[in-house]
């Protein structure tokens, strides 16, 4: 208990009193002790739930005493002055996606981490600790389906708020399949463009629900998207690749299929991306908070989280103007 690793969640919407969960009931070695959220009655119940105290002001949270490490649920403009101050302090952070909102000041980020020496901020791309990614991505790496030349990529989600517009479907949505490319792939993006279709009568007048996104990767490879966030059915992510030799996918949602009376047969498909990737998000805090404790972290760093923003810039370019836009990257720093 004493060798815990002491955490503070900034931020306990849905993501962040997931985290707090898993923290305290599901991941070895780690306790909650620091709960800081802007709706003060949601941190002190979420502290309540787990013996944690609270702290209105997320940044006397980063600087306290009894905090070793940091998980960052804050909104995306909170994220690069909070992890500026856990850089500052020399404290590992898992940080949700966006690393930050602008790719400029992920670059700052980037830069800031590179002249510490020392890798300290992890970035919440948890699809890389699924078991269905890992073995795609393991599958790739060992030639099994020869040089990967397509993805296809589906992501569906049942139900949005309207403020969810085309370019946020981008920047939240799309960003996950900015890493799942670049993971699988093993290469950066080079140009995006997107393709908008006739919208799903649910969506809010100016939004075009849902969109083709393509990526062209460094080598040639292509890798389409389809984003589709208001479908009314239910959580769907699935992943294709094709390869010169074979192909393969995931995401079947394959877990039980029944054979019931009455000539029923099916299986039961994912409401929400917490249900789809619960074991992911718990593998993820268990491999940080490892690394956590030894002083580091294991898993997408800043550099990821960089290159997510500036795809998403050039897809929003995209959304904005109808055109091929080409990923501007710095070099590592
Ligand atoms: C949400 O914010 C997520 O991060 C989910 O993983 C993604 O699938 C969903 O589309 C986003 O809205």
């Amino acid at each position: 208990m004493s060798d815990d690793l002491k955490v503070a969640v900034l931020g306990v919407g849905k993501m962040g009193a997931f985290h707090v969960e898993s923290l305290s009931r599901r991941t070895r070695g780690t306790r909650v002790t620091v709960v800081s959220d802007a709706d003060t009655a949601r941190a002190t119940e979420v502290a309540a739930s787990v013996g944690a105290r609270t702290e209105s002001d997320p940044f006397a949270a980063i600087a306290a005493d009894d905090v070793d490490a940091v998980v960052l649920a804050s909104p995306g403009a909170a994220h690069e002055a909070q992890v500026l101050a856990c850089l500052e302090r020399g404290l590992p952070v898992l940080c949700e996606k966006p690393l930050t909102t602008e790719s400029s000041t992920a670059y700052d980020v980037v830069k800031r981490e590179t002249a510490l020496g020392r890798r300290l901020v992890q970035v919440g791309f948890m699809r890389r600790f699924d078991h269905e990614y890992a073995a795609l991505r393991e599958l790739i790496g060992s030639g099994g389906v020869g040089a990967p030349l397509m993805l296809h990529c589906t992501h569906r989600n049942p139900a949005v708020p309207d403020f969810f517009d085309s370019e946020f479907m981008i920047r939240d949505s799309v960003v996950h399949e900015a890493d799942t490319a670049r993971f699988l792939l093993g290469e950066e993006i080079a140009a995006v463009s997107v393709v908008k279709g006739a919208p799903t009568s649910s969506a809010p007048t100016g939004t075009t629900d849902p969109m083709l996104v393509l990526f062209e990767a460094e080598s040639g490879a292509l890798v389409t998207i389809e984003i589709f966030v208001r479908t009314g059915i239910a959580y769907e992510v699935r992943t294709e690749v094709v390869g010169e030799r074979g192909s393969a996918m995931i995401g079947l949602d394959q877990n039980l299929v029944t054979k019931l009376p009455g000539g029923r047969w099916g299986g039961q498909s994912s409401p929400d991306f917490v249900a789809r990737f619960g074991q992911a998000y718990d593998t993820q805090m268990q491999c940080w908070a490892d690394a956590a404790r030894a002083g580091g972290v294991d898993g997408p760093g800043t550099w990821d989280g960089y290159a997510a923003a500036a795809i998403c810039e050039a897809g929003v370019a995209a959304v904005q103007t109808g055109g091929r836009i080409e990923v501007g990257m710095g070099g590592r720093p």
